[in-house]
């Protein structure tokens, strides 16, 4: 496309945003290359290789929809496919569709800064590297940026301990040993049940109870992937309208317009189906009202109530949030592991890790003998990927600076003051099943490029007045909503799990269908939340393009 640049596009990770950005952008004919820190594709896929690690949503939406040859080609082995059966699908992805060559793995993006006077980035990596691009894809991922309490002590720990997110690739042998899980998240209920198979001890340090909805893992046969394959131009229809872009059903009944009996039976089989029904096909007012909340977060203490035997452990785990004021996780026999004699639970609340010991972990009050410490203690979500990298936009301007106190987007996708910057899952996108979420994002970004190219705009960037606009509107969605709480319930949602990180709303909970109209308007209006910079070289270059 141009000759003082020495790549059109430059796209950050390779889980499903930034493969699909690859993709879309080669097909577009711009030279692109994609910096990927791991040695393989996956994202989160790549590095969440912690036991018991598999999907929550199911299969045959939580993948791409855009490519013909892989939704025919690839078949689903189960519900809930594990972090191997995913890191094989995107191997299968990438090789498929011939991106490989296009990667360059063990590279990690240092730094990124705006050359005003050629309206290019200019692009640093790690192994020191630097060169040119017009349009910078940053698909680093919501979710990438681990978490480790500075908990003293943890150098002179004598036995071996792991972060979930950062897990090693060779097995870990738990035979015999004294596991601590420090973190009871959606990384931490997949880890314990697993582990305490074979572990001789398990001790769950818990902060924060989640309200654990049953998986209900299995097989998918034959039959099944036909049907699936058959039906998936149906699938992702109703996914791209669904509030969580997932391919369930919308859900029409409020609580309150039903008797005592039918909630009760309603939540029920959404309990036995298992998965995210129990959140989105149960009550449509369950994430507004206060009152229907509650039905359905005491129908969940009750279960844990009956699975849990130990009265005292049941009521440990139950919440006392509303239901979704933190992100549910789907569980595979988690409340059923404390049962076993062997996993015991430790409530950290009001009494909280304060050291490493050589031998294990203290409270104020208490020693805990451990020879494994798993930390599934999250992520500094959606804004800490950008905090360790030295991104700067017009005037010098730092990102991280940006973002400091309030993490302003437009639509989630780009930032005033950082022309030809695109955010893919970056702060105020939807809270919705990623895949679906960053493919309606990435299309987006590709119509913007396509735009600049017809007009013969050198860049593009929103105007700080669409900017302030998004953030007030999901400020404003987010007031309606039952997780205006999440800050109560230390959810990364609103920054709240992490110290000292300001507390802003990080994601759009206005539903997925919404925000994907959201973006057609915008494209089909010729983006009118955005200003554009026309150099002479990009209007001679848009003459060549339209003619
Ligand atoms: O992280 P989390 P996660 N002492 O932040 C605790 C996605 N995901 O990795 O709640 C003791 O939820 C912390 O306590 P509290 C999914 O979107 C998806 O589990 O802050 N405990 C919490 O219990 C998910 O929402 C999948 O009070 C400490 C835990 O560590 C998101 O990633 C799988 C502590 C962290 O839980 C994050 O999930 C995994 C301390 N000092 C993740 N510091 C699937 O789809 C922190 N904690 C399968």
């Amino acid at each position: 496309m141009s000759d003082s640049v020495e790549f059109d596009a430059v796209v950050i990770g390779a889980g499903f945003g930034g493969l699909r950005a690859l993709h879309d952008l080669r097909q577009m004919g711009l030279t692109t290359v994609l910096l990927e820190a791991g040695t393989d594709v996956g994202g989160v896929w790549y590095w969440n290789r912690y036991p018991g690690a598999r999907t929550d949503s199911e299969a045959w939406y939580y993948c791409y929809s855009f490519s013909k040859e892989v939704l025919a080609e690839w078949d689903w082995s189960q519900r809930y496919p594990t972090q191997e059966e995913m890191s094989r699908y995107f191997q299968f992805v990438t090789d498929r569709l011939d991106l490989r060559k296009h990667i360059r793995f063990q590279t990690r993006l240092v730094g990124a800064t705006w050359d005003e006077s050629a309206n290019v980035w200019v692009v640093r990596t790690d192994d020191g590297q630097s060169f040119t691009c017009r349009y910078l894809v940053s698909a680093a991922g919501p979710l990438s940026k681990p978490y480790l309490p500075d908990l003293p002590g943890l150098d002179s720990f004598t036995g071996q301990w792991y972060q979930s997110a950062y897990w090693p690739k060779h097995d870990i042998d738990f035979t015999g040993k004294r596991v601590a899980v420090v973190g009871t998240g959606a990384s931490g209920v997949q880890v314990v049940p697993v582990v305490a198979l074979s572990a001789a001890q398990v001790t769950v340090f818990q902060r924060t109870p989640n309200y654990v909805l049953p998986a209900r893992n299995r097989p998918l046969d034959e039959a099944e992937r036909v049907a699936i394959k058959a039906d998936y131009d149906n699938i992702w229809e109703r996914a791209r309208r669904q509030f969580y872009a997932m391919d369930l059903p919308v859900c029409e009944q409020a609580a309150g317009d039903l008797s005592r009996e039918d909630q009760q039976r309603v939540l029920e089989r959404a309990w036995e189906v298992g998965g995210f029904r129990f959140l989105f096909n149960t009550f449509n007012d369950l994430w507004l009202d206060g009152k229907a909340n509650e039905i359905a977060s005491e129908f969940i203490r009750n279960k844990i109530r009956a699975i849990v035997k130990d009265p005292a452990t049941a009521e440990l785990l139950c919440p006392k949030y509303p239901l979704a004021a933190k992100r549910p996780p789907c569980g595979h026999n988690y409340y059923e592991a404390y049962n076993r004699e062997n996993v015991s639970l430790v409530d950290v609340s009001e009494n909280p890790i304060t050291e490493i010991l050589p031998t294990g972990l203290r409270t104020a009050t208490d020693k805990y003998e451990a020879d494994i410490i798993i930390f599934a203690t999250g992520f500094d979500a959606v804004t800490g990927p950008a905090q360790g990298v030295d991104i700067r936009g017009r005037d010098g301007r730092r990102l991280s600076e940006a973002w400091e106190t309030v993490p302003g987007t437009y639509l989630g996708l780009a930032v005033d003051g950082f022309p030809n910057l695109f955010t893919v899952a970056g702060p105020l996108g939807p809270f919705a099943n990623g895949p679906t979420m960053v493919e309606g994002q990435v299309e987006f970004v590709t119509a913007a490029i396509a735009h600049m190219q017809r007009n013969g705009a050198a860049a593009m960037e929103p105007t700080p007045e669409a900017v302030d606009a998004w953030v007030r509107h999901a400020g404003e969605i987010l007031e309606g909503t039952v997780l205006a709480n999440a800050a109560t319930a230390n959810s990364w949602f609103l920054g709240a799990n992490i110290p000292g990180k300001p507390r802003g709303i990080l994601a759009y909970f206005g539903g997925a269908g919404t925000y994907f109209d959201r973006l057609q308007d915008e494209a089909a209006s010729d983006f009118p939340g955005f200003t554009s910079i026309v150099s002479a070289q990009t209007a001679q270059q848009a003459v060549a393009v339209n003619s």
